[in-house]
């Protein structure tokens, strides 16, 4: 697997340590004893956890930039994936940007310059980017047109770049597009909806979208979100991202499909895949109100290994389609996130788009198509969400998520223990460092947990954020272990979580 920046265990060592002497030697790796004079002894060496990464939806690179310094930096994120950068249709529409024209660093979101600017500045706070990189296919137009930076391109000739010859026709179908997703041939090789189809076992086609790749690599970005990774044939991935430099990060689009002969496990040769079964298994508790334990073999049944697991609660299609809690749902999303952040499985990724009432609705845009830029507030109560078209949901500035990025980096990867069911409400301890506890339902709900957390009042870092420890006391809702058990009181639709440093 491509290395993970070990920026949460920096910020761990720094976090837990009190002496200045570590903090003078630098960023000690993140298995170094954390000995307070106070606390027991640790458990086990601390491994790292996974860092993670938000996807910001339709946000333009100014903005990103400005979010970096402002929330992301500060809140622990180690990465954030940015819709595609490369030119494409015009039109009002989001899905534009999966309609590339050419691969010049030019589209709604910004322009070249823009985007290098929110690499550095992104990276100078320890924020990766991760780039959308569509290159299954090119425009689904059926008519002659241009390009938001001007580019000519007809559905199979983007002059300069690509002809007729580069491209799949698959002949399976009367209009070559996909319409059986149990043929691996149609589903690789015909169109997705119309999308012109790259031919990716070609030699040329390799090295142009090698040279787009290189390019958005040259700017400093540290990897790339393969868009349609399903539709592209799991050795014409590899082979592309085997030219790339080493460490670079694929985080390949494969949604899991039932009875689907492409499955998700083919890809991760090349890197990470998503895991659209964890979204799925997820949310279903948080629905119903009865709560079991999610396998805690590795890999869970139905999922890759969680080191080949990215992992969320939505994205940008699955809010427009499958997923049932959604920032639309604010409350139980706030659930849902505690519980993906909360987890030992895989990568997680957060997810920040805008409110809409039509799925195709673009960000809000300037006269000439341009995505206005848009800033979120350095803090919004947990779980609001607005409600007015357009409008960011800005969850990263829920002090639950910052709360839960310092639970990871100080739990690391201390196994997952089976949970506690209490009505609606649910608990789980990381072994012996951290517990997190939810409660789906309308109504108050108690929950009891045995740990290996020493007795002590705790300060809940969903109510209290990444700093719930303050002087002498909490930033939010404080629980209490005593005599093993941590004791959870929760209102209706809530969420609180502990870790051994959130001890009071
Ligand atoms: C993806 N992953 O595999 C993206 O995450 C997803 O957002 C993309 O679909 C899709 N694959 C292609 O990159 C989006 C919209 C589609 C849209 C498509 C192309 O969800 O609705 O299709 O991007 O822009 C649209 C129209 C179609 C039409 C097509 C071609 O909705 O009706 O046939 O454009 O003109
Ligand atoms: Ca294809």
């Amino acid at each position: 697997m491509p290395a993970i920046r070990a920026r949460g265990g920096c910020r761990t060592a720094a976090a837990l340590t009190a002496t200045v002497v570590l903090l003078l030697v630098g960023c000690a790796p993140s298995g170094a004893p954390e000995n307070e004079s106070d606390a027991p002894a640790q458990p086990t060496a601390l491994g790292e956890a996974p860092g993670a990464g938000i996807q910001l939806f339709q946000l333009p690179w100014t903005s990103i930039a400005a979010e970096c310094e402002q929330t992301l930096g500060p809140a622990g994120f180690s990465w954030l994936l940015t819709s595609p950068p490369n030119e494409h249709i015009r039109g009002a529409e989001w899905w534009t940007s999966y309609q590339p024209v050419s691969y010049q660093l030019e589209s709604r979101l910004g322009s070249r310059a823009e985007f290098a600017e929110m690499v550095q500045r992104c990276g100078a706070v320890g924020v990766d980017v991760i780039a959308d990189a569509v290159i299954n296919h090119m425009t689904g137009q059926d008519l002659p047109g241009t390009g938001v930076a001007g580019s000519a391109h007809e559905h199979y000739s983007y002059p300069g770049l690509y002809g007729p010859d580069d491209f799949h026709h698959c002949g399976l179908t009367g209009d070559d597009d996909i319409h059986d997703y149990g043929s691996r041939e149609q589903v690789q090789t015909c169109e997705l909806v119309n999308l012109a189809d790259l031919d990716t076992a070609s030699a040329p086609v390799r090295d142009r979208i090698g040279a787009y790749l290189d390019d958005l690599l040259s700017l400093g970005v540290a990897g790339f979100r393969i868009d349609a990774a399903k539709h592209i044939a799991a050795d014409d991935v590899a082979a592309i991202v085997a030219e790339l430099p080493e460490g670079t990060r694929i985080l390949n689009e494969v949604i899991r499909g039932a009875g689907e002969p492409i499955e998700p496990e083919e890809y991760t040769e090349s890197g990470q895949v998503f895991e659209f079964s964890y979204a799925r298994d997820l949310v279903q508790p948080l629905r119903s109100g009865v709560w079991t334990d999610p396998e805690l073999s590795d890999p869970r049944p139905l999922h890759v290994a969680s080191d080949d697991a990215v992992v969320f609660v939505d994205n940008h299609d699955t809010e427009r389609g499958e997923a049932k809690v959604t920032a639309k749902m604010a409350g139980l999303y706030l659930l849902a996130n505690v519980l993906l952040l909360g987890d030992d499985y895989g990568t997680p990724v957060v997810y920040s788009g805008y409110t809409f009432s039509d799925r195709d609705a673009g960000a809000p845009a300037d006269a000439e198509g341009r995505v206005l830029p848009a800033e979120c507030p350095p803090v919004v109560e947990n779980g609001v969400v607005p409600t007015d078209d357009g409008a960011r949901t800005c969850i990263q500035s829920w002090p639950a998520i910052g709360g839960m990025l310092a639970f990871r980096e100080v739990v690391g990867d201390a196994p997952r223990l089976p949970g506690i069911e209490e009505g609606d409400a649910y608990a789980f301890e990381r072994e012996a460092r951290g517990v997190v506890a939810v409660n789906a339902g309308h109504a108050a709900e108690t929950v009891t947990i045995p740990t290996g957390l020493p007795d002590g009042e705790y300060c809940d870092v969903v109510s209290g954020g990444r700093e719930a420890r303050t002087d002498g006391g909490c930033q939010g809702a404080a629980f209490t272990v005593d005599g093993g058990e941590a004791v959870f009181e929760l209102d209706g639709r809530t969420a609180a979580a502990i870790h051994l440093e959130s001890r009071r």
